[in-house]
């Protein structure tokens, strides 16, 4: 069955882990690209990396980024010459990564290849496809004027700074990644994961032709709610709702989501203690269930899954 998954970084890859345990599954990854940034020269894409260490199993799973048995010579070097940020640092394995990164898209690759030669290391067992080959950063407009990248926000700032708006960079002549409209034209099953609802799968769809081809595919589209009473699993989706104005519910997402064919959604899965949501978002004609929906660990995310997908006969 071929499944396409709109992911960000951790929840996103969490879920794609547990995902891949069905049977039968062709698991085709959009990934978001907005968190991207140079730093040392290198390029830096985060949620690439994080589904590649995840599902290629070298992720340090408490951090649930970066590699597992890091360690931090070269990045305590570079700030022994004042260079970098104290707050956000590259691993030396993680480094080898961008290095390899920097240098095949020096040789004129673009991001899509060089990630799926990246990939072909870590065999994910998914095709890992960036949502555009080019550059898209994320930038977050402060409430007291100032605009800095995501990663600054998120990282340094976590999330506390009230935050006006998210603009993402040269988005409007962005185009998807080769492959990525066939994705989700020709998928069994399109599922929106648990990922952050506005800067890792909204950056997605602000990527022209990527929302029109959700709304236009045969394929039934089920999303897992990101927020389980009223707070985000992990993370601080919160603060990016709030800043786009959306209640931080698992009813709200849906709604912001919205229903085909002018929103992207056809179901949604919500955890048993949002169940009293689930009368509303069928009054509003959504497909909706209230199962448990914390990803503990692979074998119950692997369930969660099968519940997503058979929300939609699949
Ligand atoms: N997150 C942190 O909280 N601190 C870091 O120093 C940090 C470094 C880092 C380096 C490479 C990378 O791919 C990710 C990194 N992250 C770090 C995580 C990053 O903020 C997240 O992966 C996402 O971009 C936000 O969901």
């Amino acid at each position: 069955m071929k499944i396409t998954v709109l992911s960000g970084g951790v929840g996103g890859a969490r879920f794609t882990r547990g995902l891949r345990e069905l049977a039968d599954a062709q698991i085709t990854v959009i990934a978001n690209t907005g968190d991207d940034m140079w730093l040392h020269g290198v390029r830096v894409c985060p949620d690439l990396d994080t589904l590649m260490y995840t599902l290629g199993g070298a992720v340090h799973e408490e951090q649930g980024w970066g590699r597992r048995d890091e360690s931090r010579r070269v990045s305590d070097d570079l700030q022994a010459y004042g260079l970098g940020w104290e707050w956000f640092t590259l691993g030396d394995l993680d480094l080898a990564t961008h290095l390899a990164r920097t240098e095949l898209l020096r040789d004129g690759l673009p991001l899509s290849q060089v990630t799926a030669r990246l990939a072909e290391r870590w065999q994910p067992g998914v095709t890992l496809l960036p949502m555009t080959d080019d550059e898209v950063e994320t930038h977050v407009v402060v409430a007291d004027g100032r605009t800095m990248h995501f990663e600054e926000w998120w990282v340094r700032h976590r999330a506390a700074l009230p935050a006006t708006r998210f603009v993402q960079t040269h988005v409007e002549t962005a185009r998807p990644a080769p492959g990525v409209l066939e994705a989700i034209a020709h998928a069994d099953v399109v599922v929106i994961p648990p990922s952050n609802p506005v800067v890792s799968v909204g950056t997605i769809l602000a990527v022209p032709g990527i929302r029109d081809a959700l709304r236009a595919t045969p394929a039934p589209v089920v999303g897992i709610s990101p927020v389980i009473g009223g707070a985000p699993v992990r993370g601080m989706a919160d603060a990016c709702l709030a800043a786009i104005g959306v209640e931080t519910t698992a009813r709200a997402v849906a709604e912001h989501y919205g229903r085909r064919p002018d929103g992207i959604l056809d179901a949604w899965l919500v955890d048993r203690r949002d169940s009293d949501a689930v009368p509303a978002l069928e009054a509003a004609g959504f497909v909706a269930r209230a199962v448990d929906t914390l990803m503990t660990d692979v074998p119950t995310t692997a369930r969660i899954a099968t519940d997503a997908l058979a929300l939609v006969g699949r």
